[in-house]
Order: C-alpha cells, then structure tokens, then sequence
C-alpha cells in the first residue's frame, strides 16, 4: 500500500487529504480541515487575517500557519490512519503571500527539535512579524514604479505573465523595502506561504516552482527562472534573498526528523509545494486543454490548463506555470465567499434558507442588478469597496440572487480573454456544494457544470501530484491522466444543465451588467434604461 499526503494551507484553514494509490485501487482515505480562527483564536485573526481599519491592509501572522503545521501532522498521526505508509508529500498554500526571515532561521530549521513545539523554534526568527498576503491592496505606487522600470505593462505582462498587482509579491517586497529599509537589509530569505511550508517539512530552506513563482512579477515565464530586470527594479540585492525555482515535480528533501521523532512519520519524499490554484489544477483532474475550473472559495477563481502561454495584454488576468510543465490561465475576484456569507449573515438566513431564496427568485432579478464590492475588489480593479445597485428597489430575497448573478456574469465576463470555448465546467471549493449557484453558473456560462469528489481539490492535487512525482521514478511512461484518474473525476451525479432560455437571457444581459461595472467605476454612462428592458423580459 502507498499513501500520498497533500496538504493546503488556504486564507482562513488548513486542510490535509491522503489518498490510497495502488495498483488496482485508488482512494481517498482522509480529509481534514483545521480552520485558524476557531483552533488557533489566540492570533486574533477573522477569516484569517488579522483585523485593520484599512480595508486595503491584508496581512497574516505566520507564526500562525507554524503552529497550524504542527497541530495537523499531530492529528493525522491519531488519526487512526497508518503514516508509516505515507510515501512523498506535497503541499500548496495561498498565493502571493510572503514570508520574510532572517539569518537565524536556516540554522534553527536544520536543527528542529522534536521535543520542542515547531512555533517555539521559529518565533523570533522572522525579519518582518506579519505577511502580506493576496487580499492586500496597498501597493499602487510600487506597481506604478516597478512596471515604469521594466518598460511598461505590456512588457512586464508578456515576460511574467501578469501586469503589476498590488497583491503579488514583488510590489509587497518593494513596498517593505522602502518603508522599513533596515529590516529589508536584515532579511536573509524571502519565501512564499508554499515554500516556507515545504521547508518546515524538510528542515531546509525549500525551493519553489514556477506555478506560485508566476504570481510574484518577478519571474521570467519562459525561463522559468527569476527575470533579472524585474528583480532588481523590485529591491536592491534582492537576488540572494530568493529561493531558488525547480521543476514542479522535484524532490526538495524528506520529512525532518522533527515530523519522525515527534509523531512517528517516515522519512517521506517531499515534492515542491505550489499555489493553491495550480494544486487544484490537478485535483480539479484539468491536466489538459478544453475544461474550465471554477473555485469557489475566499477568493472566487476562474482557471483553466493551456498548452502555450496566451498572455492577457488587457491586464485582468494571469498566466501562471502548471503543475504539469504546461501553464495556465486565471482570473482571480476578491469578493467571493466573504460577500456571499456578507448577504447570509446580513439577512439572517442559514445556508440551506440562502439555497432556497436562490431558486425561488426569477433569474435576471426583475431588472436588479448588485455589485457586491464589500471589500477591494481585484476583478475589475477597485480600491475603494462599496457595494453598487441598480435597477428597481428589492428585498433581502433579490439580493441573494443579485450577489450571485453578479458574481458568475463577471467571472463569464472577465475569462473570456483565454479564449477558450467551454464545454464543461468543474466546480470546487467550500461553495460548489451549493447545487442552486451551480444552477446560474450553468445558465450564465451555458455549459454543463459538475462537482468535484473532494472538497478541498488543491490539498486533493498536492496528494496527487506528490503521487506522480514517487511513481514516476518507478514508471517513466505514467501520464498526469493515469495520475488523476478516478480521483478528480467529477461526480456523474452531480451535473447540472444549462437551460437555453435562461443562458439567452444572461447573454443579453452580459453587455448591460458589463456596462453597470463601468458605470460604479466611473468610466461609462447610467445603464437604467438598459436596466429597464431586462426588467421587462423577466
Ligand atoms: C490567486 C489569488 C487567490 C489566492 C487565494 O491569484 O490571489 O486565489 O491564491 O488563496
């Protein structure tokens, strides 16, 4: 028996999947979650982040995801599960954040000890005691500079695969730079969440690959290597202060003694940890082109596998390596899970009541039209939150669908630039259990959608990805297919149709919510008239 454990350390939890890989069968043996507010309140954060008058300001202490490590390899262990088996692990955290420590922390991650909790050994260590991590919208101007200083948006897009965003790493580490240049210059490496995961497992600094390396602006997509142009408009000397990049599939090192010692693993391989996206690439079962994935989580994102590099010029959305040695296209919305519990909990109804409200509105709302800016919004770009209506007056029932019609007509909207015809889409996240928002996904994209088996599909596709990379040292011809079969195959049962009245109807409406975006973000007319004649049809 083989058993591969994935792990994804998300905005607000972290959560472990093993699976069982044989040679005939294949299973899903556990899947657990350890949410930080509830299990670790003594960090003070909501939704994981810790609080601030600034609706702009997202940062993360990292102690916390320490101290989140050490309590879920100690439950795994009493799990009941044999971690003996465990061959390799592989790991995927949210993007874009960054970790910044300082010279101490090589030695002390070489000499863990095991009797000693891991939160105890790293405190102190770090050159910067929070991380700003993807829902952090404070840096324009070091967009502005960096993006100067490598010739222009279209130049720094073409060779990283994404114009400047104020949440990637490299306007968060210039920013650090130049407000606090001291404890910049007494910073010895900067990790990303994934990276300095992996190398509290191995005991090492780990390197990362190039899925999370292309949410950064900083690395060049071609070389798969750091672009020596954006490194240095970022900060000085910022070179020796970055992990090195391997290949997705590389072995960054075995479980430290730390994890043997204190709670009876192997010397398990260690594979490359990636983003949270990248990973559920993978456990979304998207290991080739034709298939779009939507993930509903804290952050709403559209992705999807692509052969060559289609950079998006008009700026919305990124293209990241994948998992596979190919890439990847994605377009990222703040407002996701956040702005839909915003509306719940405002109107006071539980999740199935919210359900209900939902299928018992008429799609197309009467004409109302919501956009549910409760925080920054990074798609389309919005510093300032604030949420927009228009059309006629509603009730706490018409916002429960304007916040999800809105939500699924901006995704449609804002991926149409990887061009791609769609033919099904695989749903994942905490919110894809939700059959009546599966419903107007279906019927605003007009493709089939399915659910995915696991709940959390990048903890599933680090499990699986750490499965490729140990068996493909035994078997040289396995494909990412045979990895992924009947693992992140969607649930045949669980698909839900498009109806072709109502997708006609969302395409008319396309242009008019399109046009209520321009107008809240001031660059477009009133559309009330526009308003009026989707109120009529409805
Ligand atoms: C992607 C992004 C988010 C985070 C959330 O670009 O910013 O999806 O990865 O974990």
């Amino acid at each position: 028996m083989a058993l591969y454990l994935g792990l994804d350390s998300s905005t607000q939890s972290l959560t472990a999947v093993i699976i069982e890989i044989d040679r005939d069968r294949r299973r899903l043996v556990l899947e657990t979650t350890l949410g930080f507010d509830e299990e670790l309140p003594q960090y003070g954060t909501r939704h994981g982040v810790l609080p601030d008058p600034d609706p702009a300001v997202g940062v993360s202490p990292p102690l916390m995801w320490v101290d989140a490590l050490d309590l879920m390899m100690g439950r795994l262990a009493d799990s009941g599960v044999d971690v003996r088996e465990i061959a390799a692990v592989s790991g995927s955290a949210q993007q874009h954040g960054s970790v910044y420590l300082d010279a101490t922390a090589g030695t002390a991650l070489a000499s863990l000890d095991a009797g000693t909790a891991l939160v105890d050994q790293l405190r102190g260590r770090f050159s910067r005691e929070t991380s700003p991590i993807w829902m952090d919208a404070t840096t324009a101007e070091e967009c502005a500079e960096i993006t100067a200083a490598v010739g222009g948006e279209v130049q720094l897009a073409r060779r990283t695969g994404s114009r400047a965003f104020e949440r990637f790493t490299g306007p968060q580490i210039r920013k650090f730079f130049k407000r606090t240049p001291s404890a910049y210059q007494h910073t010895d490496r900067i990790h990303l969440v994934s990276s300095f995961l992996a190398s509290l497992l191995t005991g090492r600094h780990a390197p990362l690959d190039p899925g999370d390396g292309s949410g950064m602006n900083l690395m060049d997509l071609a070389a798969r290597d750091w672009w020596p142009r954006a490194v240095e408009a970022t900060a000085p000397g910022l070179r020796n202060k970055l992990p090195v990049i391997v290949a997705p599939w590389s072995r960054v090192g075995t479980l430290a003694r730390y994890w043997q010692i204190r709670y009876g693993f192997p010397a398990a391989q260690v594979i490359a940890w990636t983003g949270d996206n990248p990973s559920s690439l993978v456990g979304a079962g998207l290991v080739e082109e034709g298939r779009l994935a939507i993930s509903l989580g804290t952050s709403d994102t559209v992705f999807g596998p692509m052969s060559e590099p289609r950079v998006d010029e008009s700026g919305t959305g990124h293209v990241f390596g994948a998992p596979t040695g190919a890439y990847m296209g994605l377009t990222c919305f703040q407002n996701g899970s956040l702005a839909r519990e915003h509306v719940r909990t405002a109107l006071g109804l539980t999740w199935s009541e919210f359900s209900h409200t939902l299928a018992s509105t008429p799609p197309g709302n009467g004409g109302r039209v919501m956009l549910p800016w409760f925080s920054p919004e990074i798609t389309p770009p919005v510093s300032t939150p604030a949420v927009h209506r228009y059309g006629p007056t509603g009730d706490g029932a018409t916002d429960v669908r304007a916040v999800v019609e809105a939500q699924q007509l901006s995704m449609a909207l804002h991926s149409r630039w990887m061009a791609r015809e769609v033919d099904t889409i695989h749903a994942t996240g905490g919110a894809a259990v939700n059959r009546e928002i599966l419903q107007v996904m279906a019927d605003v994209f007009g493709t089939s959608v399915f659910q995915l088996p696991a709940g959390n599909s990048a903890a599933l596709g680090a499990a699986l990805r750490a499965a490729h990379a140990h068996l493909s040292d035994a078997d040289r011809s396995l494909t990412w297919l045979d990895v992924v079969a009947g693992l992140a195959k969607p649930l045949a049962i669980s698909r839900v149709d498009p109806n072709p009245d109502r997708h006609a109807m969302y395409r008319d409406m396309m242009p008019v919510y399109a046009a209520c975006e321009a107008h809240a973000r001031g660059c477009g007319p009133d559309p009330g008239q526009w308003l009026e004649r989707v109120a009529r049809r409805g």
